[in-house]
């Protein structure tokens, strides 16, 4: 037999499936449906090796999906703004459009030498006004409904570049260019009320049973829902005070003092005539916006001098500090200390010199002076509280809110971590925030009929900042409501907006409106959505809240966009260095004996760690390379087989040679159709067993069982005589593997063609699975003489009693143990056990 020929069978199979529109999706389909669909790529240059991993398992399962009998949507589309491709504008002086829609024409033909069975027809690029120009008129919409604002908040500043930088700008708390340190300025900016679904949001966690847990939990603890008290702390002798929220009420006769944040209106009072505590405020402004940069940062404070009443005892007067660790915008921007039992504040008393009065004791441990620098978070009872000692924490906890609540000091409050999403950029290559602010109308939505508002073309990157500020006539228009002069929102939106519905999009693409919602409805939910374990929680938070809001606003009625969510493993590779650390790739080193050496000069080089496919590390394979080398069917094959999905799976070369060895075996077998009569019951058992094992497999997506079936089915035909059974075994193994590797499967397939009547393999039906062949229908008895087991014997199952007996008693080994003696009795458990009693 010829061998296989990728270079010549891919290409072809792949103009025949589109020729044929053998993956467009019909919409008006009668089958049941199933919406594959894996994140779509940000066209950064090149398809590395994790899309193939990922597109390979979408693939499977669309192809299988369509087997049995599905009408399958799997699209595939561009996550196309962002800041790489400003980044490149800057420094290869490119536009961000043409880099961007360059490399798109790069990848999609990278993905299709990989032969994904997608509706092309359905591709969209987030950067085409095509696509944003519908997201500006449903960010209207949601405008219009109230679930959009403006409001001043914190924005990561560089100092010598003077602009704005993008978290992921920020390293280290310097700017990514200029290495300045960052700092924290306040700019007017936009806000999804996604706090508004906060509750909606978290319950609906509950709902999705086939999500990770792990993402689940994820997008739990990002919502953050936490019960508690808020409550004034006055000041002595007046009406106003301090509000706190606490999450520990029962702690509260072990406060110290009081913090506010730096933000905080009375540190912003006091600090108008004190000019020590406003350079506080400045240095706390130093350093990142994000959570974490506030978590690690040493805690510092500033005594204010002023002292707040003790509302369980107002005699009592408290400190007031501003701190650095306490947040304006989460609770009230103030808390009260309880250094005993919260480690910050404890790290912080320690510093001051406040006290230290434990309140939870553990066990007999009631001394404050046991908690050191650890302080106890742990459950116990309470002491050193009055009429709270011997409480529970709970009880206490339900006491002090219940006592705030009668005498007016305070109330029980649920609050959320979540934070509403700032959607403001102040970026060129984003969509367009579709708002004219007017001097006397204030911030008006650009008419319907005035969308898109497309980007202008004619923008400079050579000097920092928003290119759609500076240019010279784009924000200058009139006000749509009264007809003055009036200015263009030079704003983008974060491009996580794009990705919160381009699976609607992808579902219903009408030219003059977002998405028609019966198809949209269709469609959705994603039935299976595949994609890397980093978006566990922003993408798909803000996928879940932009299509829960357009719900709430009657647009479409889905509440979950992703039935099923799967986060597959990395792909890995050995790194290898040279004996001053650089980086070196495989193919510069050579192994001799347990000695790795460079090729070039012979120097020795260090294999070091398994790790994840980078750059950086040199240890990447450009898909198309093993594409070239071993054509699609062989590389799809190694994506699926070995590692379980959600695991990281280790690139080899040996590996990929075992699998382009697999694809020419499967190939040799499917020319072995012999035309022989007789069937072979073993084999026909074991082939009904792959369909069925094969089919959960994948539907579970455990591919790698898949595959390991697949070989199984392969050795058992091999070792079979020919039969009409082992043609049929042969034409199962090509339609069960065909999803892995169709290419093959398609050549195969016409090859046994002429007994077949023709047509693809991808448009055949998933081989049916005869239940009866599924059951054994042999048992293994057990023989006993005197109740000790002496032989077994395996039986057809239902054996009569009368055989049973005859076969025990014909085991050789059964004679030698009766040794001649009297039989007084034999007793028969059908199909288990002959036990022959002397
Ligand atoms: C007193 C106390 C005693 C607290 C104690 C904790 C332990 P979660 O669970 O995350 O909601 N807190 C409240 N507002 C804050 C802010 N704006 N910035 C920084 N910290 C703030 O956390 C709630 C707890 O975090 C609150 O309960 C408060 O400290 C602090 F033994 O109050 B606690
Ligand atoms: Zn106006």
């Amino acid at each position: 037999v010829e061998r296989f020929n990728p270079h010549v069978a891919d290409a072809r199979w792949q103009n025949i499936w589109e020729e044929r529109s053998s993956f467009v999706a019909d919409d008006n389909s009668p089958k049941p449906r199933a919406y594959v669909l894996e994140m779509f790529p940000y066209p950064s240059g090149r398809i590395h090796i994790g899309h193939v991993r990922n597109y390979t398992m979408g693939d499977v399962l669309a192809r299988y999906k369509r087997m049995t009998g599905h009408e399958v949507l799997h699209p595939m589309g561009w996550d196309a703004f962002g800041m790489p491709a400003e980044n490149a504008a800057m420094e290869k002086n490119v536009h961000p459009g043409g880099w961007t829609r360059d490399n798109i024409a790069n990848m999609k033909a990278q993905l299709k030498r990989l032969g994904f069975a997608i509706d092309w027809t359905r591709e969209l690029a987030t950067c085409e006004p095509e696509y944003y120009g519908h997201e500006q008129a449903l960010f209207l919409k949601l405008y219009a409904a109230g679930l959009v604002y403006r409001k001043e908040s914190a924005v990561n500043w560089d100092p010598v570049d003077m602009t704005v930088l993008a978290n992921e700008q920020v390293i280290d708390g310097k700017g990514w260019r200029s290495g300045a340190p960052v700092e924290r300025r306040k700019l007017s900016q936009w806000f999804l009320k996604i706090t508004d679904f906060a509750d909606e949001l978290l319950i609906g966690l509950g709902s999705l049973d086939q999500w990770p847990d792990k993402v689940r939990l994820m997008q739990e603890n990002w919502i953050g829902k936490s019960q508690g008290l808020k409550c004034t702390f006055r000041f002595p002798g007046g009406d106003d005070g301090i509000d706190v929220f606490t999450t520990r009420p029962d702690t509260m006769f072990g406060a110290s003092f009081v913090a506010i944040a730096a933000d905080h209106p009375v540190a912003q009072k006091l600090a108008s005539n004190a000019p020590d505590l406003q350079a506080f405020i400045e240095e706390c402004r130093k350093g990142g916006t994000t959570a974490a940069d506030i978590e690690t940062a040493e805690k510092r404070g500033f005594n204010t001098g002023l002292t707040v009443e003790h509302p369980l005892d107002p005699s009592w007067h408290l400190p007031v500090y501003v701190a650095n660790f306490v947040l304006m915008d989460y609770g009230t921007g103030a808390v009260f200390g309880c250094p005993a039992h919260d480690q910050r504040d404890l790290d912080f008393a320690r510093k001051y010199d406040l006290p230290v009065t434990r309140v939870v004791a553990d066990g007999d441990v009631t001394d404050s002076v046991f908690v050191g620098d650890i302080a106890f978070t742990g459950p116990g009872t309470i002491v050193n509280s009055h009429w709270m000692n011997g409480m529970t924490i709970d009880q206490a906890k339900a006491d002090v809110i219940a006592r705030a609540q009668a005498e007016g000091w305070g109330m029980g409050q649920t609050q959320y971590r979540l934070r509403d999403w700032g959607v403001s950029r102040q970026r060129y290559w984003g969509t367009p925030i579709p708002i004219i602010h007017c001097q006397t109308c204030g911030a008006v939505p650009v008419p319907d009929d005035q969308l898109p508002v497309t980007l202008p073309e004619d923008v400079s990157f050579d000097i920092p900042g928003n290119p759609l500020d500076r240019h010279p006539t784009w924000s200058k228009v009139d006000c749509p409501s009264c007809g003055i002069p009036a200015r263009r929102e030079t704003d983008t939106l974060d491009t996580f907006v794009d990705s919160s519905w381009y699976f609607i999009r992808f579902a219903s693409q009408p030219h003059d409106k977002p998405f028609d919602r019966a198809v949209a409805e269709k469609w959705l939910p994603v039935d299976q959505y595949i994609g890397g374990v980093e978006h566990a929680i922003l993408h798909l938070l803000y996928a879940r809240f932009w299509t829960r809001a357009l719900s709430h606003i009657g647009l479409i009625d889905v509440k979950e966009p992703f039935a099923s969510l799967f986060t597959q493993g990395m792909v890995t590779h050995q790194t290898y260095q040279d004996a001053k650390g650089t980086w070196l790739s495989p193919d510069q080193v050579r192994r001799e004996g347990d000695v790795w050496t460079i090729i070039d000069s012979g120097a020795p080089a260090v294999a070091g760690r398994i790790e994840k496919m980078s750059k950086s590390k040199k240890n990447v394979v450009d898909p198309d390379d093993i594409v070239d080398q071993y054509g699609a069917d062989a590389v799809r094959w190694f994506m699926l087989s070995d590692s379980p999905p959600e695991r990281d799976l280790e690139w080899s070369e040996a590996g990929i040679e075992g699998c382009w060895r697999f694809v020419q075996r499967l190939w040799r077998l499917t020319s072995q159709v012999s035309g022989a009569d007789g069937a072979d019951k073993a084999l026909d058992r074991k082939t009904h067993q792959i369909i069925a094992g094969v089919g959960a497999d994948i539907e579970a997506l455990a591919f790698n069982k898949a595959v390991a079936k697949i070989y199984d089915l392969a050795n058992a035909i091999e070792k079979a005589a020919p039969s009409a059974s082992r043609d049929s075994a042969i034409r199962t193994i090509l339609l069960l593997s065909s999803p892995m590797v169709p290419h093959l499967a398609e050549e195969a397939w016409t090859q046994l063609g002429a007994d077949m009547g023709g047509g693809l393999i991808a448009d055949a039906a998933w081989p049916e699975v005869d239940p009866t062949l599924l059951e054994e229908d042999e048992v293994t008895i057990a023989i006993q003489v005197r109740g000790k087991l002496r032989d077994t014997l395996t039986v057809a199952k239902g054996l009569p009693q009368a055989e049973m007996e005859a076969l025990a008693l014909a085991s050789e080994k059964v004679q030698h143990a009766i040794d001649g003696g009297d039989i007084k009795k034999i007793i028969v458990v059908p199909d288990r056990l002959v036990n022959i009693v002397l």
